[in-house]
This record gives structure tokens, sequence and C-alpha cells, in this order.
């Protein structure tokens, strides 16, 4: 029993195995996966309760054939919200992302079929994402007379810079494939998502957990600095992470010439 297992969650799935890993499922299907208000809410629970509870490394997978649609268009038409309330809204998604991008933890994303508006806004927020032939990426916000509200204006556009995201929101310009990779809205592209996505969290996980704790929060709030107060902070972190009693073995076999050499085959 870990702290996971309190939580209340409907629209979402946890199960952590004995080496650590997490697989987190986005569990809407029959809506595509859309992000409505209560599914943030426990994205936000989900990702605070995550650092904390022995979590080794998340894989972020979906029910059915979709990763994510993005904003729950139905909920907003009949919410009727005024822009006070969905500026709140925003904010909401915006701790869930943050909290996920923030959190030390690494998170990789097992990516299919439609990676749209807010289901890219949430993509962009993990650390990894790896896409199957299915998978394709859009910022339909533009057609549908709506503006991006969970951070893609700051993430999408940190993936494939500004001009691109432009033309993705005014066009609805779709990426899939060899070319998705190439603009950067992925770093894997494979036949099984979800297996590669594993794969990738137990190799990660076999990292000390200060060094991926660094890793995967360390250089986002770098981003947000100065480079001269980063280069500060990169200098403490490193002073923290490269002194830790846990790299003492792997830098001794290094030495002793029975730790792995960095070599491409
Ligand atoms: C939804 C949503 C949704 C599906 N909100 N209910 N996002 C978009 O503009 C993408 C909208 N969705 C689609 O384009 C298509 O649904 C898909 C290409 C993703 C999938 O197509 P398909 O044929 O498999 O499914 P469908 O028949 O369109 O939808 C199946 C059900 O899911 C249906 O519900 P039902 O009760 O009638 O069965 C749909 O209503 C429901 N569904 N997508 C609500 N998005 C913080 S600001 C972020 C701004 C944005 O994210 S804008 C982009 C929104």
């Amino acid at each position: 029993m870990t702290a996971l297992d309190d939580l209340p969650l409907t629209n979402l799935g946890v199960a952590m195995d004995a080496d650590g890993i997490a697989t987190v499922t986005l569990n809407r299907a029959d809506k595509r996966n859309a992000l409505n208000a209560a599914t943030v809410e426990e994205l936000v629970a989900l990702f605070s309760a995550i650092p904390r509870a022995g979590v080794r490394a998340v894989v972020l997978r979906a029910e059915g054939s979709h990763f994510c649609a993005g904003l729950d268009l139905v909920e907003h038409l009949n919410a009727d919200r005024t822009p006070a309330e969905f500026m709140q809204l925003c904010l909401r998604w915006h701790e869930a992302f943050n909290k996920m991008e923030y959190s030390g933890v690494p998170i990789i994303a097992a990516l299919k079929g439609a990676v749209v508006g807010g289901g890219l806004e949430l993509a962009s927020a993990v650390h990894i994402r790896v896409a199957d032939a299915t998978t394709y990426f859009a910022l339909p916000e533009g057609q549908r007379g709506l503006f991006t509200g969970g951070g893609a204006t700051i993430r999408v556009a940190d993936l494939v810079g500004k001009a691109r995201m432009i033309d993705m929101m005014l066009t609805g310009r779709i990426y899939k494939g060899a070319e998705a990779v190439s603009v950067g809205l992925c770093q894997y592209l494979v036949d099984d998502s979800e297996a590669k996505a594993m794969e990738i969290a137990r190799a990660v996980a076999a990292n000390t957990p200060l060094a991926n704790f660094a890793v995967c929060s360390a250089i986002s709030h770098m981003q947000n600095m100065s480079a001269l107060d980063a280069a500060y902070a990169e200098s403490m972190v490193a002073g923290i992470v490269n002194t830790q009693a846990q790299a003492r073995g792997r830098l001794a076999a290094f030495a002793d010439k029975t730790g792995a050499r960095v070599r491409p085959d």
C-alpha cells in the first residue's frame, strides 16, 4: 500500500510495480481522454503525491486508441464559463502540468492517436515522449475559436519553436511520423510506444534518484533564469548531486575498469 493507493481517482488509474515504476493511465477512452475539470484535479492530486511515494519513474499511457483529445469541449460548452472562471481553470491545468514537469520524477509518455490541443500540452509537460505510427500532433485551437490555456505557449513553443507553433495554431497543421520527431514533438518513434516507454522507464530508474531529481526539475527551473543565475544554480545542484554517496560506487567502478564505457556499439 502506497500513498497513491489512497487517492480517489476515477478518470485516471495508477499502479506501481515492485521496481517503483508507476503506470498512470488516462481512463476516459469513451471521450478520447479529453481533459475535463475533474481529470485536471486528479492530475494535480496524483502528481503532488508521486514525488513522495517512492516512485522512480512514471509511464503515462492512455486507454483507447487516442492519447488525449485536449480540453473537454462539451463540458466547456455546457459550463458557459466566464473569462475569470476559465482563467481559474487554466491555472489548475498549470498546477497539474507544473507538478509533472518540476516533479523530479522522470515521466515518459506512451503516445498514440490524437495528441491534440490540451493533449499536446499534457504531453509536453512530461520528460520523454514516445510516439507510434498512429500518433499525430496538432493545435486545433484556431479552428475551434479558442486559444491554448494549458501552457502550450511555453512548452510547445520550447519544443518546436515559435514559428512552427504559430503555423500549427493558425492552420491546424498536423505533424506525425518522422517529421514529428524531427521538429521535436517526440523523441522516439516506434511500433509499440507503451513497451518502449516502459523500457525507457526501467533504464531511467536505474540512475540514482538524486541525479534523476536534478535532471527532471533543475533543468526546467534553470530555463526560467538568466544565464548568470542558471550557471550559479547549476553549480549548486552539481555540488549536491556530484558528491552524493550513491555516486561513489559508480565512480569507483569506472576507475577500476568494471564500469560500462560510453561507446556507440
Ligand atoms: C470529446 C472530445 C473533446 C472527443 N472534448 N469530448 N480538442 C479538439 O479539437 C479535438 C476534438 N476531438 C476530435 O477531433 C476527435 O474526437 C478525435 C479525432 C480525437 C477522435 O475522433 P473519433 O471519431 O474517434 O471520436 P469522436 O466520435 O469524435 O468522439 C467520441 C466521443 O468522444 C464523443 O462523445 P459521445 O458522448 O458523443 O460518444 C465526443 O464528443 C468525445 N470527445 N474529443 C469533449 N475534446 C486549456 S485550453 C486547451 C484547448 C484545447 O485543447 S482545444 C483542442 C480541443
